[in-house]
């Protein structure tokens, strides 16, 4: 297991210096912050990111994300071939960078989606909190300009403000596509890529829907054990993986990420582990890592992770606002490095308890 935290490239307010001294964490994971989906990728430029972390004593661990064009999703004819060329062209560009872990999303239009970015606790720390009223009542371009607004002058991922002037546009592109057109896109930009990824040896790790439901009426099929399943058998290829975000999926209580960890096949090959606090009726609030302080079973969730002899990349998720850090709302360094060394206590546990083989 590979301990990393998420890095947001030269911009991030969080110095990888400051990353390198939590204990226990050996890289990061990042992107290229000035591309956009359906770019391609240039090997100079990942050379350059790659420089940059080791020259500070950590590792590029992996990609998170290379992030998937809607014509792809959305299966337009013509347009989505010469986008998946792209694509197949950045992951060349990465396997001759040595890099063989890539994070993406099969998400329409939006990535995650919170109702509130600084929800105040009990215990006067912050957090990001999904109320299905509020998003209901909101208009999802507004949605985007308050993420944007109460982001503290950051930019957050997935949530570029460049996306905001399509949004109309994209989602008159999605009327006719149901679940099913969407998971047949999938397995098509699958197939397409395997071949590359065969050959550089990278691994592409799925992402799950944040939350585990349709929002604003758009399709959603990454969002339970099933549908994972089903991904993975369309394309039976030990390079079509898995990222598994136990947030994601336990924002939908029916979801028992210790019930869908071993039915995975070994293919999970990057993990974000974090904890919610889950209210039913969909509504939730992000936790601290700590088991007492949400829903979850961490040791149970790391156990389950152990015991189906999971060796891939971790990090801990979004974590509060703590001690009066601003930053990025889910990814300031004090609750995620208290997250990290949470999760490496506990693996240091189960690997003396329970040796491997
Ligand atoms: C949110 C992240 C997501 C994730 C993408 C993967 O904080 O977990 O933005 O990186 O969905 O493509």
């Amino acid at each position: 297991m590979k301990m990393t935290l998420r890095y947001f490239g030269p911009t991030d307010p969080i110095p990888l210096q400051h990353i390198r001294q939590i204990a226990g964490v050996k890289g990061v994971v990042s992107t290229l912050y000035d591309t956009t989906p359906g770019e391609v990728w240039e090997r100079s430029a990942i050379r350059t990111l790659k420089n940059s972390i080791e020259e500070a004593g950590l590792e590029l661990s992996g990609i998170e994300s290379v992030n998937v064009h809607d014509t792809i999703k959305i299966g337009c004819p013509g347009h989505r071939d010469m986008y998946i060329e792209n694509y197949i062209k950045s992951l060349e560009a990465l396997g001759e960078e040595g890099v063989q872990l890539v994070c993406y999303n099969f998400m329409p239009v939006f990535d995650w989606t919170r109702s509130d970015l600084a929800k105040m606790r009990e215990d006067g720390a912050t957090v990001l909190s999904y109320e299905q009223a509020k998003i209901d009542a909101v208009d999802p371009e507004k949605l985007f300009e308050s993420i944007n607004e109460n982001s503290n002058g950051l930019v957050l991922p997935g949530w570029e403000p460049e996306r905001m002037e399509q949004i109309k546009q994209l989602f008159l592109m999605y009327q006719g596509v149901d679940n099913e057109k969407l998971f047949q896109n999938l397995v098509y930009f699958l197939k397409a890529i395997m071949p590359v990824c065969n050959k550089y040896d990278i691994k592409m790790a799925i992402h799950q829907d944040d939350p585990s439901w349709s929002v604003f009426g758009l399709p959603r099929i990454i969002s339970s054990g099933d549908n994972l399943v089903r991904m993975l058998e369309a394309v039976d290829d030990p390079h079509n993986g898995v990222t598994l975000c136990t947030g994601s999926l336990s924002s939908n209580p029916n979801n028992d990420v210790c019930e869908i960890i071993p039915r995975l096949k070994g293919r999970i090959y990057f993990a974000h582990v974090r904890n919610i606090r889950q209210y039913g009726n969909g509504n939730f609030d992000e936790a601290a890592h700590l088991s007492a302080d949400g829903s979850l079973d961490m040791f149970k969730i790391m156990k389950t992770l152990y015991d189906s002899g999971f060796d891939g990349v971790i990090r801990p998720d979004h974590g509060r606002a703590v001690w009066g850090e601003g930053g990025m709302p889910g990814y300031g360094l004090y609750d995620r490095a208290m997250g990290a060394s949470y999760l490496n206590g506990i693996w240091e546990s189960l690997e003396k308890i329970f040796p491997r083989k």
